[in-house]
């Protein structure tokens, strides 16, 4: 899954694709470069950003959704808002990527329901600009596997179809960098919860300190020097039964996946 951020503040691309002329172009060339699904999103959900309005959040989005889909590309909505997921869904998207997995808005899961589409619920805890707060865990992987079996209940009574539900861990959402590397060691448990398993750990702030001799104070490397890291994440949520990675960098990830891939053929004949 490649990433659209139509967005001037995120982290991780802070607005380079902000135009919507750029933010098709760029979604172009992550198809080129071999993305299965865009994630086109208006929103920054970087810690402690603020919210745009549903109406700027439509207007960052809609056009770019439905060109993208106008040209055969398989989109994803990044959303927490039913009526931009609507509106998305008429533009042409096949699939709602909720970071609050439905609990932003009350009405999200019965659009969903209603219309059938596969709906990413990722463990979220609160908005952006509280998120920080609230990453306190007894045990990080057991506490996640428990929030998103009471999200799973949640949807399932709301009428979405068991089969439309695709769960995701949450990487850096109400997360400090050591509940992001519990999580990535205990994640086939999340895989083990039995439905596919989004992962976004993509040039997130934990792997921007990778070097063990940099005290916590160190600065963290530049967002965009952190793909051979996210490759290397991909690689293991691959490993651990990942359904898909969601990425800014496309091609270093494709690689490392193609690794895992040929290597998991020779042992099959081996
Ligand atoms: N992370 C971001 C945005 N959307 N969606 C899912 N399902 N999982 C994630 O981890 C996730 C997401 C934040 O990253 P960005 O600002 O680089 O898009």
């Amino acid at each position: 899954m490649g990433v659209v951020n139509v967005t001037p503040d995120s982290f991780s691309d802070g607005g380079r694709w902000f135009e919507p002329q750029a933010a098709i172009a760029h979604g172009e060339l992550l198809l080129e470069q071999g993305a299965d699904l865009l994630d086109i999103g208006g929103e920054s959900t970087r810690p402690g950003a603020a919210r745009p309005s549903e109406e700027e959040e439509l207007t960052r989005v809609i056009g770019v959704v439905r060109a993208l889909a106008d040209q055969g590309a398989r989109v994803s909505i990044d959303t927490m808002r039913s009526r931009v997921a609507a509106q998305a869904l008429e533009a042409g998207a096949q699939l709602v990527n909720d970071v609050s997995g439905g609990l932003a808005d009350p009405q999200m899961a019965p659009l969903v329901a209603s219309v059938g589409v596969p709906f990413v619920a990722m463990h979220w805890r609160a908005h952006s600009a509280q998120m920080d707060l609230e990453a306190q865990y007894a045990d990080v992987v057991t506490d996640v596997i428990a929030e998103l079996r009471q999200r799973v209940t949640g949807l399932l009574e709301a009428g979405v179809g068991h089969g439309s539900i695709v769960l995701d861990p949450g990487f850096g959402f109400s997360k400090d960098a050591g509940h992001n590397w519990q999580l990535l060691a205990g994640l086939d448990q999340v895989v083990g919860l039995g439905y596919p398993v989004l992962v976004g750990t993509s040039r997130k702030r934990f792997l921007g300190r990778l070097d063990p001799q940099a005290g916590p104070d160190a600065e963290p490397t530049p967002p965009t020097d952190r793909d051979s890291a996210t490759a290397a994440t991909s690689l293991l949520a691959a490993q651990a039964g990942a359904w898909a990675v969601r990425v800014h960098d496309v091609p270093s990830t494709r690689d490392a996946l193609a690794v895992w891939e040929h290597v998991r053929e020779a042992g099959s004949h081996g």
